[in-house]
């Protein structure tokens, strides 16, 4: 039985991952971190609890991460564990290095040292082209990072081609653009909107404060998304833009979503004055708060996917109005208070 270590298995990505795995036959291990709570709700939402093997492993501690791969030997490594979060990368730019440099080092090192000969995928990410240099980003747009999170995630997809390079490990990167789902945790923007708005259905006076609303991204979604890394990481080590090419602002995201929630949504004011009603009701929904404006902010991000169409057949099969509607659909039954299994 071939097998897979996914670390990060706990977030959103690793969590679809291991799904995919699992139906595909694969004996999977998670690794975990402790925490005061069991954070496995994403697991318990797929219902794959009992059919993962998880593992304690701190990626930061070199003899946990050496250790937990000798022992296991396994086929696969997919290293999705990060200080995920832009905006917290400003306010702990030492930990979010320790986690997404250090951590991907002791990985690759791991592997290196003992010889054992999993494959490896890295979860780079769009945020390396920051300021972008050319639109759309392919593999050959140069980096322009933007914040510590970015600047760390582009020393290890480096050493991920180094690595390849220098010692022949079969070591892959997808550089993935934005991708949400329903098990998106909730301070990343596209959540917050959902989430929000369906508090604010379900009955609470909270108005949303949101940062740049002017902010573009390329929006997917996780589960197509996860299906990219398995490709990636079974074919010849290589790396791969994995997007949609579709543009979507924070602000048409955060509209679209209050239609899908029953609202009807209108903007008025500029810049920081600017505010979103709900014409049904006339209330105050939506409001600019300079708190959520981040030192330096990626606004436009435009991926191509041709190369990983072109090569591994990998195209998105949803599109960002259809993920607004699940996503939207999603929370306001969540926030209806009906009894229900829902993932975080
Ligand atoms: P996420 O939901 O924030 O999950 C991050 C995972 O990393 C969690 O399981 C977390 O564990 C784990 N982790 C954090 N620090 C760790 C440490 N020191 N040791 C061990 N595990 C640790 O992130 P995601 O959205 O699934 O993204 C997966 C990966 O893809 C990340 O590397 C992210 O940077 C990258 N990426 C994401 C996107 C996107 O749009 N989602 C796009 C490009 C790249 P806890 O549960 O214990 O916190
Ligand atoms: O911000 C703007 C914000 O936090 C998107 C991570 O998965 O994708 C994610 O990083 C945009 C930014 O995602 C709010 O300024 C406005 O321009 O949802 P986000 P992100 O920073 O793009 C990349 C690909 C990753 O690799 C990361 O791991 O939305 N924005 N107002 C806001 N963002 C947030 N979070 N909250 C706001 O209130």
């Amino acid at each position: 039985m071939k097998s897979a270590l996914i670390t990060g298995i706990t977030g959103q990505d690793g969590a679809y991952l291991a799904n995919d795995l699992i139906n595909e036959g694969y004996k999977v291990y998670g690794a975990v971190r402790r925490g005061s709570t069991p954070k496995i709700g994403r697991l318990s939402f797929l219902n794959i609890i009992e059919k993962t093997n998880l593992v304690s492993l701190e990626v930061t501690e070199f003899s946990n991460v050496y250790n937990i791969l000798t022992e296991i030997k396994p086929d696969l490594v997919f290293n999705l564990a990060a200080q995920s979060f832009v905006q917290d990368s400003f306010k702990h730019p030492i930990l979010t290095t320790e986690i997404n440099y250090i951590g991907t080092l002791n990985l690759l090192e791991s592997i290196k040292l003992s010889g054992i000969k999993s494959k490896f995928y890295q979860a780079s990410t769009s945020e390396m082209y920051g300021e972008v240099l050319s639109d759309p980003q392919t593999e050959e747009t140069p980096f322009n990072p933007r914040s510590p999170y970015a600047v760390s995630k582009a020393a290890a997809h480096f050493l991920v081609a180094n690595f390849r390079e220098a010692y022949g490990i079969e070591a892959s990167s997808g550089i993935l653009f934005n991708h949400e789902s329903e098990l998106r945790g909730r301070e990343f923007v596209t959540r917050k909107i959902t989430s929000q708005l369906a508090e604010i259905i379900n009955g609470s006076d909270r108005v949303i404060q949101l940062g740049n609303l002017n902010s573009v991204r390329d929006w997917g979604y996780a589960p197509d998304f996860v299906k990219a890394m398995a490709l990636i990481i079974n074919n010849k080590p290589n790396d791969y833009v994995v997007a949609t090419n579709k543009i979507t602002s924070v602000r048409e995201f955060l509209r679209l979503s209050a239609i899908a929630s029953g609202m009807r949504p209108e903007f008025e004011g500029e810049g920081l004055n600017e505010k979103c009603f709900d014409k049904n009701t006339n209330k105050l929904i939506c409001e600019v708060n300079k708190d959520y404006y981040r030192p330096s902010d990626v606004v436009f991000l435009r991926g191509d996917y041709g190369k990983i169409k072109k090569e591994l057949g990998w195209s998105p099969s949803t599109d960002v109005e259809t993920i607004i509607e699940k996503m939207t659909k999603y929370d306001l039954d969540a926030f209806s208070g009906k009894p229900r299994n829902f993932g975080i």
